[in-house]
Formats: structure tokens, sequence, C-alpha cells
């Protein structure tokens, strides 16, 4: 029969000690007589034994924790080194406004978000955008668009707005960058077509310029980005039209602290087994 094997951890493994636990407590719990003299009776030596094993549980489930914690998600900022006060900024976000400092990413510097811990789920939301132009949310990895802050328009781009406090979630495989990016359709007027003395009004034209996390950012873009925790950040666009108030187009990016492991229940109950077996020793002493 397979054993079965998590994360290098021998869970049959840990499984035989609890269920040795377990027999060897329900039959120390029983007041001594010959009827249970046998197979679950704990001597002195069986009880070193005892204490072994679950010393070496406790151990293998410790390190089998030690593994999952290390590949837990979390978001960091690579610094560009350059920062902004921000000022002008409209969108109601808890904890961040007129005054926050924020990291600061233009055409030309490096760094930006970068995720630990892949493959993992990674949670898109939308705050907000207070701006005249047409901007957009991308997740790089699948071109998938996340969010956006205008309805169709004309030809360009048909969709549907966001709303304030949209989701999504998006399964990310390797860590670094943060694939995504924000993109500005900035609309550019078309003189009206004339013939014979009569002008019909000509549909707008645009240009879209792209600013991608950890890569790319053109014209006058920028991207701000704010840490909240360690497992959750801003992500803040300047569409590169009107004041640099960085409310242009706002995300949350955030993941999820992994559940408690099965591993913490195995070490907490070996460390739990352990102050009962000694207490009953003493009180057997
Ligand atoms: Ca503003
Ligand atoms: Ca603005």
């Amino acid at each position: 029969m397979p054993r079965i094997v998590f994360n290098g951890t021998d869970l049959d493994f840990l499984f035989d000690h609890w269920i040795w636990l377990f027999r060897g407590f329900s039959s120390y719990a029983k007041p001594k007589s010959p009827s249970v003299i046998g197979e679950g009776r704990i001597s002195r030596m069986g009880c070193k034994e005892m204490k072994k094993k679950i010393i070496g549980a406790a151990v293998a489930a410790a390190a089998m924790f030690g593994t999952i914690s290390a590949q837990a998600a979390s978001l960091s900022i690579i610094p560009s080194g350059a920062t902004v006060v921000l000022s002008g900024f409209d969108l109601a976000i808890s904890g961040l406004g007129n005054g926050s400092t924020v990291q600061l990413f233009t055409n030309g510097s490096s760094g930006g978000l970068i995720l630990s811990g892949a493959p993992t789920d990674v949670t898109f939301e939308y705050l907000g955008s207070e701006t005249g132009a047409l901007n957009r949310a991308v997740e790089n990895e699948n071109g998938d668009e996340l969010f956006r802050n205008y309805d169709p328009d004309g030809a360009f781009l048909p969709g549907t707005a966001s709303s304030i406090g949209d989701t999504a979630v998006v399964n990310i495989a390797s860590g670094g960058y943060v694939p995504f990016k924000f993109d500005a359709a900035h609309q550019i007027p078309s003189p009206p077509v004339c013939a014979l003395g009569l002008c019909l009004p000509n549909p707008p034209t645009y240009v879209v310029e792209t600013a991608t996390n950890g890569g790319d950012i053109e014209g006058l873009l920028a991207i701000a980005l704010f840490q909240e925790s360690s497992t959750s950040v801003i992500a803040l666009l300047n569409d590169g039209t009107g004041i640099y108030d960085y409310d242009d187009f706002a995300l949350r990016i955030s993941v999820t602290a992994i559940p408690l492991p099965p591993a913490v229940l195995l070490f907490g109950g070996a460390l739990i087994g352990l102050g009962w077996l000694t207490r009953r020793r003493k009180l057997a002493a």
C-alpha cells in the first residue's frame, strides 16, 4: 500500500504515532488491574518509549509546518527609489489618502510589486477611478481584463464599467513581479468630415498607453504602490492627464494566508499529549 507523503513528510508516520498515542492513553488511564496487563499496559520503559515517539512526531510535524510556512504567499515592493506624498486624492480608501507616502514608478524606473509563494490565488479588487480618461487594469499572465472605469464608448473596447468592490481572483503560477498592467486611453478629437458645405461629426480616435508592473511604463503614466500588510498592497495609476493625484485607477491586490495545516493540529496534539503524560507520571510517582 503506498504511503501518504505531503511536502516530503510521511503522513503515515505521523498517523501511526497518533494511533499509538491514543492506544497508550486509553490503557494508561485505567486503574491497575490484572485485566489490563497486556498489550496496552505501559511500563516505565514503555512510557519513555512513548515520549520518544511523541517527540519524534512533534519534530516531524514542526518540520512539516515550517515547510508550509515558508511557502505561504506574501506581497512586497521593490522600491524604485522615488516616493510621493498624495495630494488631490479623491478616492475613499481606508488607511490611504492625502498625506500618505507611496512608492512611485514612472517611465524608465525599475522595481514594482513582487509575489512570493506562488503558485497561489491573487485577489484583485477595484477601488475606483477619478479621471476623464478611459482606464483599465489587465492581468498579464492570461491577458484578461480585470476592471475598467468606462462603459462602451463607440466602437472602442466595448464592455461594462466596473463597480467599486468588484473582485477578480487569478491563480498566478510563478513568483516575481505580479503580472498586471494599467492602460489609459486618451481621446483625440477628430475634425469633422465636410463636403459640399455640409459637415458631419467624425468619431474620436484614441491613443492607448500602458503602465506594466515591474516593466515598461509609457509616456507620462505612473504607478504608485502602498503596502497595507504583508499580504495586501494598493496599486494606483496616474494616467498622465491633468494633475498628478494618483487616483485615476485604484486596485487592491492581496493574497490569502494559508489555512491551518493538519501538521499544526498534530504538533499541538502531540504537545498536549506530552503534558498529559508528564502529569500522569507525577501523579503516579
Ligand atoms: Ca483627484
Ligand atoms: Ca485624478
